[in-house]
C-alpha cells in the first residue's frame, strides 16, 4: 500500500516535470522546462525570430533541458495583459516596447520623450552601453516590476499615419484622432503635435481605424505593414517624433526558480538577440517600405525646417515631465 503510494507520487512528479509545472525545489535546476514567450507581431516578424533564435540556441546549450515555445501575434492578449502575465509567472519571455513599461517603472520613460534621441543609430548606441545596462538593472531591481529586463530591440522610429488626408505639414494634424500607445506622455506629445491622442492596445487598433473609431495611428514602417495598417490608412508621414526601443522582459518569479549558471546563459543569449534582432531590424525595415510604397501609399517627407517645427511642438512635453530624467537626458545626448 505505501509502496503503491511513493510509486503514484513519483509518477506525479514525472508528469508534472515533463509538463514543465515541476520548478521548486532543490533539483529544480535539472528539471526540463518548457519558457513561453509571446509577441503582438507574427512569426517572420524581427522582435519575433530574435527570440525564436534565441530559444534554439537555448535548447542546444543546455540539451534540451531549456526550450522556448512562441506564442506570436497577440494570442495571449495585448502587451499590457502579456506583462501581467509575465509578472505572475503564467509566461515567462514578454518582448513589449519600453512605451507600456514606462508606466511601471519610471525611469524608462525617458526613452519615451518625444524627439529624445537624434537618430535610430544615436538610440541604438544608447541601450548598447552603460545606460542601456543601467536601466535593465533598474527594471530588474524594481519591487513593483516582478520583471527581469532582459534585453533591448531595434524599432526604428515612429511616424503619423491616418485615413483621412497626407499630412504635409503640422497644421494638418490638427483636429485629427491619432491611436497612441497606453502612456500619457503620448497622448500628450500627440495633443502638442495639434492632433487628438487617444490611448488604446495595439490589439484594437486595426479595427478602430477600419470602423473609422480613430483617423490614424503612428508606428514605424515593419509595424504599419505587417499589421497591414496600411490599407486602411493610406497617408504615412515621416514625422519620426518618437524612437522608443523595445524591450524582452522575463518572468521574476521563473528567474528565480532557475540556477545562477541558466541566468547568466540566458543573459548571454539575450544580449546576442539584440544584435540578432537588429540585422533582421534594418533588412524588414528596407522590405516594408518598398512594400508600402509599391501599394500606392503616399509617403510624405519633411525638410530639416519642418522638422523643427514639429520638435518645438513638444516643448509642453518636456516642461511636463522633462525634469525628472534632466540627468539622464543630458548623458543619452552626450552619447556620440
Ligand atoms: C510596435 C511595437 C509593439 C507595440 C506597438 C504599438 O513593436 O511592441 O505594441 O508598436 O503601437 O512598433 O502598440
Amino acid at each position: 500500500m505505501i509502496r503503491r503510494q511513493v510509486i503514484r507520487a513519483g509518477m506525479a512528479v514525472a508528469v508534472m516535470a515533463a509538463a514543465g509545472l515541476c520548478f521548486g525545489g532543490p533539483a529544480a535546476a535539472q528539471q526540463k522546462m518548457v519558457l513561453k514567450a509571446t509577441d503582438v507581431h507574427p512569426l517572420g516578424y524581427p522582435t519575433v525570430e530574435a527570440v525564436v533564435q534565441l530559444g534554439k540556441k537555448l535548447e542546444a546549450a543546455t540539451g534540451g533541458r531549456l526550450s522556448v515555445q512562441m506564442f506570436p501575434s497577440m494570442q495571449l492578449g495585448g502587451e499590457k495583459e502579456m506583462i501581467e502575465q509575465a509578472q505572475v509567472g503564467a509566461l515567462q519571455f514578454a518582448r513589449v516596447s519600453v512605451g507600456p513599461m514606462g508606466t511601471i517603472v519610471d525611469d524608462l520613460n525617458v526613452f519615451n520623450m518625444p524627439f529624445v534621441f537624434r537618430d535610430i543609430a544615436h538610440m541604438n548606441k544608447v541601450i548598447d552601453g552603460e545606460i542601456g545596462a543601467e536601466l535593465l538593472a533598474k527594471l530588474s531591481n524594481s519591487p513593483q516590476s516582478k520583471l527581469i529586463g532582459l534585453c533591448w530591440m531595434d524599432a526604428g522610429a515612429r511616424s503619423v499615419y491616418n485615413s483621412k488626408k497626407p499630412i504635409k505639414g503640422i497644421e494638418d494634424l490638427k483636429g485629427l484622432k491619432i491611436r497612441m500607445m497606453g502612456n500619457p506622455i503620448f497622448v500628450d506629445t500627440m495633443n502638442a503635435l495639434g492632433g487628438n491622442g487617444i490611448a488604446m492596445g495595439f490589439d484594437q487598433l486595426y479595427s478602430a481605424l477600419q470602423t473609422g473609431v480613430v483617423d490614424g495611428a503612428e508606428n514605424n514602417p515593419p509595424s504599419y505593414e505587417s499589421g497591414k495598417h496600411f490599407q486602411v490608412a493610406k497617408y504615412y508621414s515621416l514625422t519620426e517624433h518618437l524612437i522608443i526601443p523595445e524591450i524582452l522582459v522575463f518572468s521574476k518569479a521563473t528567474w528565480e526558480k532557475l540556477s545562477k549558471d541558466d541566468q547568466a546563459l540566458l543573459q548571454k543569449l539575450a544580449r546576442e538577440a539584440q544584435m540578432d534582432e537588429r540585422k533582421l531590424w534594418n533588412e524588414r525595415e528596407k522590405k516594408s517600405m518598398e512594400l508600402i510604397k509599391q501599394s500606392g501609399i503616399e509617403v510624405v517627407t519633411f525638410t530639416p525646417a519642418q522638422k523643427k517645427q514639429f520638435q518645438d511642438a513638444v516643448k509642453p512635453v518636456w516642461d511636463k515631465y522633462g525634469a525628472k530624467y534632466a540627468d539622464l537626458v543630458k548623458r543619452i545626448q552626450a552619447v556620440q
